[in-house]
């Protein structure tokens, strides 16, 4: 009886070591599955999410029936107008960016009160419409009057597009009407000078986003 006893209890003995002994190897791979360290690296470099890799040439579906977007076709490289932010976080070249969350956003300190923004595209190009985003604070900085010129060379400019009035567009991050260009051609250089924004006395400018369109052939 006591060498059952004996048994037993080394048979129990052993088993506890094993169980203690596997389930010690049950945490290590624990560490390496670690949700807070993993998962913020998937993030970053998921391509699905990235933002960069949302290709604003590709057609855009909401224009599908008519038009094309041809934002892609943005020289980034030559893009002109200064943001209210000196390290260039709100320049006009986040207006071509495909990210609402960027913009651009200028205070006016011209006498008249008016600015310009200012764009080459990598080849002509026939501009018919385009849209402006809001961005994601105050509504009042959408610019209720403009006029959109093209130049092939950067000095002698013609007025493609004239708009008075717009509608202020909110809420935050939302695209405007479609502005249909009354005079398009193909051209390599694009400006806008803003004379208004849609608020008296103020004095700042901001969107978030411009979408260049082109009409379907
Ligand atoms: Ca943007
Ligand atoms: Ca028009």
């Amino acid at each position: 009886m006591k060498k059952l006893l004996a048994l037993l209890l080394a048979v129990a003995m052993v088993a506890c070591m094993f169980c203690l002994a596997s389930c010690d190897s049950g945490k290590e791979p624990a560490k390496d599955t670690d949700p807070a360290t993993d998962a913020p690296t998937g993030e970053v470099t998921d391509p699905a999410t990235d933002p960069a890799t949302e290709a604003p040439e590709d057609p855009d579906p909401e224009y599908n029936d008519s038009y094309v977007n041809l934002t892609g076709k943005v020289d980034t490289a030559n893009v002109e107008g200064a943001g209210a932010k000196d390290d260039g976080s709100e320049d006009a070249v986040y207006l071509f960016d495909g990210d609402s969350a960027t913009k651009w956003c200028q205070i006016v300190k011209t006498e008249d009160g008016t600015t310009t923004i200012q764009w080459a595209m990598t080849k002509a190009t026939k501009i018919d419409a385009y849209t402006f985003t809001s961005a994601n604070d105050s509504p009042e900085r959408f610019p209720a009057d403009w006029v959109l010129y093209g130049s092939n060379d950067g000095e002698e400019w013609t007025e493609v597009d004239t708009v008075e009035g717009a509608t202020r567009v909110e809420p935050f991050f939302t695209e405007s009407e479609i502005y249909e260009c009354d005079a398009p051609a193909a051209y390599t250089n694009y400006k806008i000078h803003f004379t208004k924004n849609g608020t008296e006395g103020t004095i700042i400018y901001q969107i978030s986003e411009l979408t260049l369109l082109g009409a379907k052939a």
